[in-house]
């Protein structure tokens, strides 16, 4: 039977299921990454399955988003994940040598293969015709334990790319297209699988910006073909025996089409404050802007960091109004512009070099001054993420950052007068990884773990009770971000290791009450819009509610990742409507009578007591979560399923 191309690499690592949309499938994972903000948990929640080695063939864990050393915290937290990585068998990537998934395309990407990552932007591998997504921490140290990974088969929608890119239009501009037309939650469940004749008018490194940003979108996967240009891609990356052919069959199926013209996109750029608010660049053209940042795991290739610097060495420099930072995704991408003069060229703009690392993106310095637009090349531009509160974040392409940066306002890269320049990427050195590869068992079991005094293990959850109650502590619109339960920027992300101290934050921005009603009521429910969740993967979106005693979430929908981060820790997930939703206040009882009876019984909908009404609402909860659900989290269920019947 004819497949697409991500049947074809599902199929090679199906253990049960059937690839349905809709169905739930386990597969084998070839690779996982994980990153430092979400790595100490998964390392701890590892150690609580109690392996000696990790049971995948290649682990990897990177050191790029908490770099700013401003005590012991983060530092700490490097030093236990390189023990860990020792003692359980996974490669170490040290600080400075690059963002997860740049370094991970450079190095170990490859066609076919699986990838999981504790980091929602795992899906930038599908440039390279991999099958790779996000995911929570807990789910990363299950699949690192061995178990295969389960997930709700995609629905799967062909992405027709048309004709090829216009001068100053990037790929950037293609991912901002389909934020514009599907918005943040258009793309829940569904995995976008590029086709047509735009498709090798596209290198890897453009692929994968669009690939970064498919979550955005809210989608499962991203995925391209392997074609000629990944040929050429893994040739200069001195790794050609991992080409691997992968394209689709002929009258592949597919449930849904999507056709981009890629010759009729022009620069395009997304307002504050979600990613998908998305016009052309000319409709802002003019803003006056205070700071503009290149770089971030969505534009850092050595082609996205050339573009911004010709323009403002070509212009006369970066506006004086303005700061300009930027922060390469790699160590071979800043030993590329360092070889080519790119570097010397932005010093001489007047550009300010950061870091190889997240930077900027996560708030993780640069922040930028309050009320003021930044525009950046990085993939979110939620409210606070930039660690200024009051930030008003614009996404756009290298080309608009570069523009704007030269120009002081947003600024239309066709409007320069410049010819666009060709950029042609140096050969890449591909011998200067900082990697630390791990030793052989015997010499790893005498590696000690280094745990700082901030590093706590999580909470478990509790058991869950025939009948659950408690009060609404906080009733939110649609489209809440995680970083509104684990908010981004330097003071916070440094309490990643310790749930008590990062769940003080919870909700801060929404409503500084949330914390001490929390505390005050023992717990209780929050009540949410449609796509709550959305963004990263950090599970800590979880695990501070949980810590706050907050045993279900009620919303109008829920993000992948989070849904998956709340059950795995013993949150129940419930679907409502209008009429529950619109009724919904602070401080009224509410309770779920016969919770556990009606996980147990399958069935589809709960009943909800509202203060003496009685509301009849949903769930769509698969035969293993309702199992994880009832045994107390997913830790839970696997011990218990481990050590049998007491
Ligand atoms: C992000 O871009 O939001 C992050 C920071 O990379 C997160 C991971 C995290 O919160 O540590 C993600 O995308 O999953």
């Amino acid at each position: 039977m004819a497949q697409n191309i991500l049947q074809k690499v599902i199929e090679e690592h199906l253990v049960s299921g059937t690839m349905e949309p809709g169905e739930g499938i386990t597969y084998r994972i070839d690779q996982v990454l994980l990153q430092d903000a979400t790595g100490t948990m998964a390392w701890m929640e590892f150690e609580q399955l109690e392996r000696d080695r990790v049971q995948v063939p290649l682990v990897l864990q990177y050191i790029d988003h908490n770099m700013i050393q401003l005590d012991h915290k983060n530092p700490d937290d490097h030093f236990f994940l390189q023990t860990c990585a020792a003692r359980y068998g996974a490669v170490f990537s040290r600080p400075g040598n690059g963002i997860s998934h740049y370094v991970n395309l450079e190095r170990f990407d490859r066609p076919h293969a699986t990838l999981v990552g504790s980091d929602s932007h795992t899906t930038t591998a599908g440039a390279m015709g991999m099958a790779a997504l996000g995911i929570g921490g807990m789910d990363a140290a299950v699949v690192m334990a061995g178990e295969p990974f389960d997930l709700q088969y995609p629905t799967q929608v062909r992405v027709v790319l048309e004709n090829e890119l216009r001068p100053w239009v990037s790929a950037k501009d293609v991912i901002l297209e389909m934020l514009r037309r599907l918005t943040v939650k258009g793309g829940i469940n569904k995995a976008y699988i590029f086709d047509g004749d735009g498709v090798s008018t596209l290198a890897v490194p453009q692929r994968a910006t669009i690939c970064n940003m498919i979550l955005e979108v809210g989608a499962t996967f991203g995925i391209f073909p392997a074609d000629q240009r990944t040929r050429e891609f893994l040739e200069a990356q001195e790794r050609p025996d991992h080409f691997r052919e992968l394209q689709p069959d002929d009258g592949a199926p597919y449930e849904e089409e999507l056709v981009i013209d890629l010759a009729a996109l022009e620069p395009l750029i997304a307002k504050p404050r979600n990613p998908d608010n998305v016009v052309p660049v000319r409709e802002v053209a003019g803003t006056k802007v205070a700071q503009v940042c290149v770089g971030s795991s969505v534009n850092s290739s050595y082609e996205d960091l050339a573009i911004p610097a010709f323009i403002v060495k070509n212009g006369g420099g970066v506006s004086e109004w303005l700061d300009m930072t930027v922060s390469p995704g790699s160590r071979q991408a800043l030993n590329m512009i360092n070889e080519t003069g790119v570097l010397a060229d932005y010093i001489a703009a007047g550009a300010r070099l950061l870091e190889v690392a997240c930077g900027p993106c996560v708030g993780m310095g640069a922040a930028p001054p309050s009320g003021q637009p930044s525009v950046r090349t990085m993939n979110r531009n939620f409210q606070g993420r930039s660690g200024t509160q009051d930030d008003y974040v614009y996404l756009a392409s290298p080309e608009v950052a570069g523009a704007t940066a030269l120009k002081g306002v947003i600024t239309d890269p066709r409007d320069l007068g410049m010819d666009y320049p060709a950029i042609k990427a140096p050969k890449p050195v591909t011998d200067d990884f900082m990697l630390i590869w791990p030793p052989e068992p015997e010499e790893a079991g005498r590696v000690e773990v280094m745990r700082g005094p901030n590093i706590k293990p999580p909470p478990v959850p509790p058991d869950l009770p025939d009948a659950l109650e408690g009060r609404v502590l906080i009733v939110l619109p649609d489209n809440i971000s995680t970083g509104s339960m684990s908010p981004d920027g330097v003071i916070v992300m440094a309490e990643r290791s310790n749930i008590p101290a990062i769940s003080e934050y919870c909700f801060r921005k929404e409503d500084p009450e949330f914390v001490p009603r929390a505390k005050e009521w023992g717990g209780g429910f929050i009540v949410g819009g449609d796509n709550y969740g959305q963004g990263s993967s950090r599970e800590h979106a979880a695990l501070a509610p949980l810590q706050l005693g907050v045993r279900a979430v009620f919303a109008k929908g829920f993000h992948r990742i989070h849904r998956r981060n709340l059950i795995n820790n013993g949150i129940v997930p419930i679907l409502i409507e209008d009429d529950v939703y619109s009724k919904a206040a602070i401080g009224q009882e509410w309770r779920l009578p016969r919770i556990r009876e009606e996980i147990r019984s399958g069935r589809t909908t709960f009943t909800l007591d509202m203060e003496g009404q009685e509301f009849t609402v949903r769930n769509d909860l698969g035969p293993h979560e309702r199992e994880q659900l009832l045994a107390g989290g997913l830790l839970r269920y696997l011990k218990a399923r481990t050590e049998g019947p007491s």
